[in-house]
Parts: structure tokens; C-alpha cells; sequence
């Protein structure tokens, strides 16, 4: 039996991930860092916090994780863990660079002093692409980041790529296009619009409020993503591996699709800060800007190009857009009644 080490367990990819090792036959333990009431929410909803050892642990405490990786014999450390919210980096650049930059450096060189042997993967980002560069962005795309999430992301990519080329580690970057699932954090775009619209679905009045409706992302299920990051693990030698669909949808057009689900037909109306939609069958107004979510720099595009992982790991995302859409209208509205 293997032991897997999770970062960031009770986040949307770490208890993903827990269940797919859990299927796997692994043994796993997971970081959980100290707050007053501690979250397992999703682990729950999964069905497996009773199936998992869960561990003290907080990136930017370095003798907090010299500890646990000294405790813990592992054959597999993901890091998962991040402040991973781009919006609040600005609010918190200091404390995001030392989290998501820092933290990796700091898990690296005690994976090279007490476990040189254990798998290392590192949760990069598309965010890295930033101002894109290449279209579709792939592993070789320069990288161009637009917030200090994507800054001390591409420290975090680098240093992973240095502990395996100065020191052999078997380290893996997997850079991530964006993943979403009903388990999504409800900050970010696809939960907020899911969870408003089912509220509204439901009876309520309260218009969903969002920033820049024409940004593009590559979206795919969280679900397909973890087998993904396991697959990396699996090969005789670590390398770096863009995951993602290879289809971009703006903000709007994911509202439409989630709107749809729950048997609205919407009328737009109006552009940039004075962009409405309105749902004809009830004349609710549903969706309005609100320029407070507009970002001091954004990311306009984001395409992945994951040959790479389609033909060396064998991966395929399963679950395309409107799928996803649905999924998440439907559960949210589902929790709701
Ligand atoms: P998430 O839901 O926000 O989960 C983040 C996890 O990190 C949570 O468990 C959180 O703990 C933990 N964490 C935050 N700060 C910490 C600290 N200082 N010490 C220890 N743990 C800490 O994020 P996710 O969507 O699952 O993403 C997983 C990873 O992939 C992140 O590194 C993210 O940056 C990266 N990524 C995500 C995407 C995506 O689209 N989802 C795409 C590319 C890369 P609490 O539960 O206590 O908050
Ligand atoms: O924003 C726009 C916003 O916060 C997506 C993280 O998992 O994926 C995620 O980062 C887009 C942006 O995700 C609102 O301006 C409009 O263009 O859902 P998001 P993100 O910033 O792409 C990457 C790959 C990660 O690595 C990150 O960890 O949607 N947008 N209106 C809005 N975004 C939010 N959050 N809220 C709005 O009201």
C-alpha cells in the first residue's frame, strides 16, 4: 500500500484527489492548517473524512513541515495548498507570496534532506500564461503572470523545476487550466454564478453581481483534473504537464449555459458596466456588473493545448462545458431545496 501526503485536503482538488487515492488502495494523510473551527466540509460531502489521517500543517511554518514530513512515510507529497484566490492576492501579496512561493521552496528542500525518494507534485497554474503569449498555451508558452497569485505561482513552477534538475527529485509540475466542480470555492466565477442563480431559481431576489463578463477561461471538472496529477506521479520521470480542454467560454456565455439548466431564457441587455440580463419567463433581473469585481490587471484568454498530456499520460478530460455548467446549477439548486 502506498501513502500519499495531501496539501490543501480540504480544499476542491484535495478532496478529489483523497477519494480518487482512496479508490487506489493508498493510505492518505492530509495537511490541515489551524483555524478556530476546522473546515472538512468536503471531505464529508465526499464521504471520506473518516478515511483520512489528517495532520497539522501550514505552508508558511517551516519547522510545522520539517515536522510533518519527518512523521509522515510517504511515497507521494502533492501541494496542493495555495492561497489560491487571484482577486484577494492584490489584497494580500506578501502573505501570498510566502504561501505559495515560500511554501514550496520550504516543502522541497525538506523533501530533499528527509525524503528524497517521495514523489513531488506542484500545482501550477494557467494563471502563469497570464498576458498569453502563444494561443493555445502550452508547457514551452513564455510565461507573462498578471497578480501576485501568478507571481509567486511561477516561483513555486521554477523551484520545482530546479529541486528536480539540481537534485534529481522526482518533482512534477502539472499546470492546471481552470477546474471547477459543485465542491468550487464560492468566490470564484462558475460557483458565484451557479449558487446566485439557484438562489434565484429558488425564489429569491437578489441579482448575481460580477466583474468582467468577457474573459475567457478553459474550463473542466475538478474530477478529470486529479486522475490527471496522479498520472504525472506514475511516470518513471517527473516533467511538467499542462492539463485543460482546449475550449475557452466567456464568463457570459457559462451564466447562459447555468441559467438554461435551471429553465431561464435570458435577455441581455446593455455593455461593459451597464451589462444586465434579465430572465424573460419571470422578468427578474438576474445578473448585473458591479465594477468592485474588476480586476487592477486581468486575464483576458486562457487555452490550453494538452497534447502533451493526451500522449504521454494517456489523460482525456471527460466532462465538457455545458456538462460542468449543469452539474454545478443542478447541485447547487438541489442543496438549496
Ligand atoms: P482551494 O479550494 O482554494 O483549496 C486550497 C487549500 O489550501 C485549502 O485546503 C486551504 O485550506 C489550503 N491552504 C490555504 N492556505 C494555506 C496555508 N497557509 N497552509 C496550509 N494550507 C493552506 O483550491 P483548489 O481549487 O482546490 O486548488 C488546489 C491547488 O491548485 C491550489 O494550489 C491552486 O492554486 C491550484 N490551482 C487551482 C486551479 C483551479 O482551477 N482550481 C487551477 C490551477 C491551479 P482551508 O480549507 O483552511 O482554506
Ligand atoms: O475568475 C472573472 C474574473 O476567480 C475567472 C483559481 O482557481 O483559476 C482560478 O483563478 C474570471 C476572471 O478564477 C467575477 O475577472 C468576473 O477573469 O473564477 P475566478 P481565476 O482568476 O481564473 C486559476 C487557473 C487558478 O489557478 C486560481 O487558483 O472571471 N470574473 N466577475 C469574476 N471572478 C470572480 N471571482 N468573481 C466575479 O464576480
Amino acid at each position: 500500500m502506498k501513502t500519499a501526503f495531501i496539501t490543501g485536503i480540504t480544499g476542491q482538488d484535495g478532496a478529489y484527489l483523497a477519494k480518487l487515492l482512496l479508490e487506489k488502495g493508498y493510505e492518505v494523510h492530509g495537511g490541515v492548517r489551524r483555524i478556530s473551527q476546522p473546515e472538512t466540509v468536503r471531505l464529508e460531502l465526499l464521504g471520506i473524512a473518516d478515511q483520512v489521517t489528517l495532520h497539522e500543517f501550514d505552508l508558511t511554518e517551516q519547522n510545522n513541515i520539517f515536522r510533518t514530513i519527518q512523521a509522515v512515510e510517504m511515497d507521494e507529497f502533492y501541494n496542493l495548498a495555495a492561497q489560491s484566490f487571484v482577486g484577494a492576492s492584490w489584497d494580500l501579496p506578501v502573505y501570498t507570496a510566502d504561501a505559495d512561493a515560500m511554501g514550496v521552496v520550504r516543502i522541497l528542500d525538506t523533501l530533499r534532506t528527509l525524503r528524497p525518494e517521495a514523489r513531488f507534485y506542484q500545482a501550477s497554474t494557467s494563471e502563469m500564461f497570464g498576458l498569453v503569449q502563444e494561443v493555445p498555451q502550452k508547457e514551452t508558452t513564455r510565461l507573462y503572470p498578471r497578480s501576485p497569485y501568478g507571481v509567486a505561482k511561477v516561483y513555486g513552477h521554477y523551484i520545482t523545476m530546479n529541486y528536480r534538475e539540481s537534485f534529481g527529485l522526482h518533482a512534477s509540475s502539472g499546470i492546471l487550466f481552470n477546474h471547477e466542480s459543485p465542491l468550487r470555492g464560492k468566490e470564484f466565477v462558475t460557483r458565484k454564478i451557479t449558487l446566485g442563480l439557484a438562489q434565484l431559481a429558488r425564489g429569491g431576489d437578489a441579482p448575481v453581481e460580477l466583474g468582467n463578463m468577457d474573459a475567457r477561461r478553459d474550463w473542466g471538472f475538478a474530477g478529470d483534473y486529479v486522475e490527471g496529477m496522479w498520472r504525472m506521479l506514475q511516470q518513471d520521470d517527473a516533467d511538467d504537464y499542462v492539463l485543460a480542454t482546449g475550449v475557452t467560454t466567456t464568463i457570459r456565455d457559462f451564466f447562459t449555459f447555468a441559467a438554461e439548466e435551471l429553465g431561464m431564457d435570458l435577455e441581455w441587455t446593455g455593455e461593459a458596466e451597464g451589462e444586465t440580463a434579465t430572465d424573460r419567463k419571470t422578468g427578474k433581473l438576474v445578473m448585473k456588473v458591479n465594477p468592485k469585481f474588476y480586476r487592477p490587471a486581468e486575464v483576458d484568454l486562457l487555452i490550453g493545448d494538452a497534447s502533451k498530456a493526451r500522449t504521454q499520460l494517456g489523460w482525456e478530460p471527460k466532462v465538457d462545458i455545458r456538462s460542468l455548467a449543469s452539474m454545478m446549477a443542478k447541485s447547487d439548486f438541489d442543496a438549496l431545496g
